[in-house]
């Protein structure tokens, strides 16, 4: 039995895991996992909070840039810390982004194609604005180092409410720069609306971000500490690159009472990374998904009770969470995935400690307050599942690249189609590589209904779908909405294979 004093931390300020130092030792085996648990010189580290952001006024502004932190790497600055703020917004509000870039000219760090230019920018992952300038356009909004950008988007009052995030998507040097830990959770306010109990118990965010231990001294005692099983996870030959952090800490312990419940909103936040989260012996009652509440589309249906939950890189999943029996060793850790022979090492570990009695009031949250009624999309859009599809995208890679239809993504690219405002269309995406892709389509929910040619049990409503190895899936893309006017982009959310070209421009006319 491992007690609550034996579990640690560690606060990671942007990356740089060489300035821990670690006295580590095996303390036990708990059921078929090898439990490494390391005694740390610093104090015991519960979930840390990212700063808020909110008010409520009309407009809700902010200052952000783009820096390099003292270790070298980018990061997100935010009233004077390299700290993402965490942006909640109520729909009906604008929100004011003054960006800096602030990065240096010329940079060491090696970006998808070659040096990094250290352009940047900022992409509203899941949300139903405009992809014109000043809100959603990553295509003619660049910021090149000494640039500032103005975003002001409107969130609509029909955005579902959820959570969200904002990260750089400047083609050919987006991964390195989420990779780095620039990112941040967006929370859409008013989802008590859906499930009203929601307004009664405390909401925990969590930001999953992977590091990259590549080139790191002490990476073996960091993969000991996030208890990486010794055997291979699937089919992927390649090493383990990536740990990951929750807010900033690596395996930070949550406290959660016996039998109390929290509202946990967990973000993948990581550039190139799935993760499949589940809390050992506690089932989650999912309530929303990728921002999205269950009952938005369907009132009478506002839970889901799933034992883990496979999130692709921009995934995320909101949903209650009951505090394990007293005196039973629990952690939020993601399971192996399988991402393919081609794929990268995405093995099993520990995200959390989940433990009673560490109390950390600053890491809950409480949602504002939302006036008026929840609002309903209900969407009848099963009588599309059979048709004949209107667009198919295939995935394909070779050593020189990654491509949609054949096609390499370029700046000056024309778009790959058009189409018309206010219908939906059935996609098929084909993945005919030897690993695993997730298929985002930016501005835009789908009804994600068939894998491999098979309608699945539990199809959902996604802004980010996992695309099986020589596999399919069909999609019900909902293009209803004359909010999405002007030229948008669909791209593979592991964003190395975007920046290299497996990304497309649509143009919503
Ligand atoms: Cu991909």
């Amino acid at each position: 039995m491992i007690s609550k004093d034996s579990f640690v931390g560690t606060y990671l300020s942007g990356v740089g895991p060489k300035y821990f130092r670690w006295i580590s030792e095996i303390l036990g085996l708990a059921g078929a996992t090898i439990v490494l648990l390391l005694r740390v010189e610093a104090q015991v580290v519960t979930l840390p909070a990212e700063p808020e952001v909110r008010s409520r006024e009309r407009v809700i502004t902010l200052k952000l840039s783009a820096v390099t932190d003292p270790n070298g790497h980018y990061a997100f600055a935010y009233n004077g810390k390299t700290v993402p703020p965490v942006i909640r917004v109520s729909p009906g509000q604008r929100l004011n982004i003054d960006y800096l870039n602030a990065l240096p000219r010329t940079s060491r760090e090696s970006c998808a194609t070659g040096p990094c230019m250290n352009m940047s920018n900022l992409h509203f992952h899941g949300l139903h604005v405009s992809p014109r300038s000043p809100q959603d356009d990553v295509l003619t909004m660049l910021a090149m180092p000494g640039d500032s950008l103005h975003y002001l988007l409107n969130i609509p009052l029909d955005q579902p409410s959820g959570l969200y995030w904002y990260h750089p998507h400047p083609h050919g040097e987006s991964d390195r720069q989420v990779l780095d830990g620039m990112s941040g959770a967006i929370v859409v306010e008013g989802i008590e609306r859906y499930l009203p109990e929601l307004a009664r118990i405390p909401e925990r965010l969590l930001v999953v971000r992977a590091v990259d231990i590549e080139h790191e001294a002490e990476a073996v005692t960091l993969k000991s500490r996030m208890a990486i099983p010794a055997t291979p996870c699937g089919a992927s030959t390649e090493p383990v690159e990536r740990i990951f952090t929750v807010n900033g800490a690596v395996r930070p312990a949550i406290d959660i009472a016996p039998g109390e419940r929290q509202f946990w909103r967990i973000l993948n936040a990581a550039a190139d990374r799935y993760i499949d989260v589940q809390v050992d012996g506690q089932p989650f009652e999912v309530v929303a998904l990728d921002g999205m509440p269950l009952a938005y589309h369907n009132p009478s249906g506002p839970k889901r009770f799933l034992d883990h939950i496979l999130l692709p890189p921009a995934g995320r999943v909101e949903a209650i969470v009951t505090g394990p029996p007293q005196g039973s060793v629990t952690a939020l850790r993601t399971r192996c995935v399988d991402t393919g022979p081609d794929g990268d090492a995405n093995p099993e570990m520990v995200l959390a400690d989940v433990v009673a009695g560490i109390r950390e009031p600053k890491s809950t949250s409480r949602p504002a307050a939302i006036k008026g009624p929840a609002v309903y999309k209900i969407a009848r859009v099963n009588h599309f599942e059979n048709s004949i599809p209107d667009f198919v995208a295939t995935f394909t890679e070779d050593k020189y690249g990654f491509y949609i239809n054949g096609r390499k993504f370029e700046v000056q690219s024309e778009p790959m189609l058009r189409v018309k405002v206010g219908s939906y269309q059935h996609w098929r995406i084909v993945n005919a590589t030897r690993e695993i892709h997730p298929f985002h389509i930016h501005q835009v929910h789908f009804w994600s209904y068939a894998e491999n040619g098979v309608r699945r049990p539990d199809p959902e409503w996604l802004d980010t779908a996992n695309v099986p190895i020589g596999g399919s899936i069909d999609l019900i893309m909902d293009f209803t909405d004359p909010i999405i006017r002007g030229m948008s982009v669909f791209h593979c959310h592991l964003l190395n294979h975007e920046d290299k070209g497996m990304m497309a421009k649509i143009l919503f006319h």
